[in-house]
């Protein structure tokens, strides 16, 4: 079990220092006190990247988004010698409660969690303080006391609305008829986008959200959703408002089938800022894409490596993100990682 190599991992060095230790006091017994005070100080109890075990909950692998992260968590664990348990919840939330159960029995370091929606983990995250397991919440927030976990590290997804909102504006010239697709119901990033673009909408009366649905951040839903707001509202619809890209390709397909231009007849605007969003503004079907950046790997097992070796960590890591536009589209495609 890879637990228990952590745990053999640890005990070994323990082990290692133990004997040190010793042997420094048995060859300078009495003579040289600081010699094995200054070993012993070598285990000052810090851990280092190769004895951390971390389990992490993630949510699924619902976008491309979402593999693009768990990438990033994988590949960071391997190159940094982290040992690393991951579980897949396959979007629901019993799962990923069972998965953090399973973490706390096998007495992980730390758990890291992308929660799929914002609320009922107060129990569970209450159970792995009780054993003394810091909760780090990664690309989606709880609603949760602040106690019950170290940090949130992700973007601001009332910003993303925002500007996504404010993208809309320009290219509608304030005025016409919006329909929305919604992220997975109760989610962070859907309350948020959803929110954040009515913030900015509230000043432009012109413009009209005639129809919200959730897509379930899939592209089947997507495509599936957008051909039901086309049988109901047809030509009279100007823009989609997609809560990520994988939704909004999935419309792209569906208008289409109904025989109109995606990017022109209707225009798009979505989050999330993967390679097939830049594609697709090559393809002049889509007309801009907000940054959600999903590599957070990295920066994942730092924050952990802190948080375990007891470093004081702020409690909110926001993402650094932009805002993308056709005309760009081709020359960064190459260089983007999702
Ligand atoms: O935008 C979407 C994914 O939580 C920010 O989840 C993430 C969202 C992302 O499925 O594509």
């Amino acid at each position: 079990m890879r637990t228990m190599n952590g745990f053999l991992k640890r005990i070994r060095f323990s082990f290692i220092l133990l004997i040190l230790v010793l042997a420094a006091c048995q060859s300078d017994a009495g003579s040289n006190a600081a010699d094995s005070v200054s070993l012993a100080g070598v285990d000052d109890g810090t851990i280092a990247y190769e004895e951390l075990v971390v389990g992490y909950s993630q949510i699924g692998a619902e976008s491309e988004w979402r593999t693009g992260n768990t990438t990033s968590i994988k590949e960071a664990a391997e190159s940094l010698g982290v040992e690393l348990i991951f579980s897949d919840g396959q979007q629901k939330q019993e799962n990923q409660i069972r998965a953090i159960r399973t973490f706390i029995a096998q007495q992980v370091d730390v758990i890291g969690v992308s929660p799929v929606v914002e609320t009922g983990w107060d129990s569970v995250f209450q159970e792995a303080k009780d054993a003394g397991i810091p909760v780090i919440l990664v690309d989606r927030r709880a609603d949760v006391a602040e106690d019950l976990y170290a940090s949130y590290l992700g973007s601001d997804f009332v910003e993303e609305g925002r500007n996504a909102a404010k993208v809309m504006v320009d290219l509608l010239g304030g005025e016409g008829n919006l329909v929305e697709l919604v992220g997975t119901v109760g989610s962070a990033p859907a309350i948020d986008r959803y929110a954040g673009f009515r913030e900015v909408l509230q000043d432009y009366p012109g413009m009209k959200i005639i129809a919200s649905e959730t897509g379930d951040f899939t592209r089947a839903k997507g495509e599936e959703v957008m051909g039901d707001f086309l049988r109901l509202y047809g030509d009279e619809i100007d823009a989609v408002y997609s809560h990520n890209d994988d939704m909004a390709i999935g419309a792209i397909r569906a208008i289409e089938a109904y025989g109109l231009k995606p990017g022109e007849d209707i225009k798009i605007v979505s989050i999330d800022a993967i390679r097939d969003a830049f594609q697709a503004m090559i393809d002049g079907k889509l007309n801009a894409t907000i940054e959600c950046n999903p590599l957070l790997g990295p920066q994942f097992f730092e924050l952990a490596l802190k948080v375990v070796n007891g470093e004081s960590v702020p409690k909110w890591i926001p993402s650094e993100e932009k805002i993308y536009f056709p005309e760009d589209a081709a020359e960064i495609l190459p260089s983007r990682r999702y």
